[in-house]
C-alpha cells in the first residue's frame, strides 16, 4: 500500500516536472519576427555583455515586401541611452564603424541584414547588462513605416550567430569576433 502511494507521487512529479518543461520550451522559442507596412523584421538578437561595458549590438533581418524603398533611422530602448544604426566598414585591415545619421536604406523587395561584422545596431549608454536569455524589447524607426517594436533574443557574449530554432542553439562561449 504505502509504495504504490510513493509510486503515484513520483509519477505527479514526474508529470509536473513535463508541464514545466513544455511550458518553458513555449516561451524559450521566440517567435518574434514582427510585420508592419509591407516590412518583415525577421529575428533580432543580441549578445550578453561583461559587466561594466556601456555598449551592445543589435541585429536583425529587414524583409521589404513593399513596392517603396524604406529606410531604418534609429530607435529606442529602455535599456539604453541611444539606439543607433551603425555601418561597419574594413579599410586597409582596420575596422570602423559610423553612425549612419541618415539611415540605412531597405531596397524595395529587397533583404537587408545587419549581421556580426557587417551593419549592426548599436546600444549606448547601457543602463544594464544585456544578460543572456533575458529578452529584452526596442522600438525601431523606420522613415515610413514609422516605429516599429521588436523583442531582442540575447545570446551569449561573443555569440557568433543566432537562430530562433532552440534545437539549433549551440553554445558558443569562446569570445571571438
Ligand atoms: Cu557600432
Amino acid at each position: 500500500m504505502r509504495k504504490s502511494k510513493e509510486m503515484s507521487w513520483i509519477l505527479r512529479g514526474a508529470l509536473a516536472l513535463t508541464f514545466a518543461l513544455a511550458a518553458f520550451a513555449g516561451t524559450g522559442a521566440i517567435a518574434h519576427d514582427v510585420t508592419k507596412d509591407g516590412l518583415k523584421i525577421v529575428h533580432p538578437w543580441s549578445r550578453a555583455t561583461p559587466g561594466g561595458v556601456e555598449v551592445g549590438v543589435g541585429y536583425l533581418k529587414i524583409e521589404n515586401k513593399g513596392a517603396e524603398a524604406d529606410r531604418l533611422t534609429g530607435g529606442t530602448t529602455p535599456i539604453a541611452k541611444m539606439l543607433q544604426v551603425h555601418q561597419m566598414t574594413m579599410t586597409d585591415g582596420v575596422m570602423k564603424m559610423r553612425h549612419l545619421k541618415d539611415g540605412l536604406e531597405i531596397p524595395a523587395g529587397k533583404t537587408v541584414e545587419l549581421k556580426p561584422g557587417g551593419n549592426h545596431l548599436m546600444l549606448m549608454g547601457l543602463k544594464q547588462p544585456i544578460v543572456k536569455g533575458e529578452p529584452f524589447k526596442a522600438v525601431l524607426h523606420f522613415e515610413k513605416a514609422g516605429d516599429v517594436e521588436v523583442t531582442f533574443k540575447v545570446e551569449a557574449i561573443g555569440a557568433p550567430s543566432s537562430s530562433d530554432d532552440a534545437m539549433e542553439d549551440h553554445q558558443h562561449d569562446h569570445g571571438d569576433h
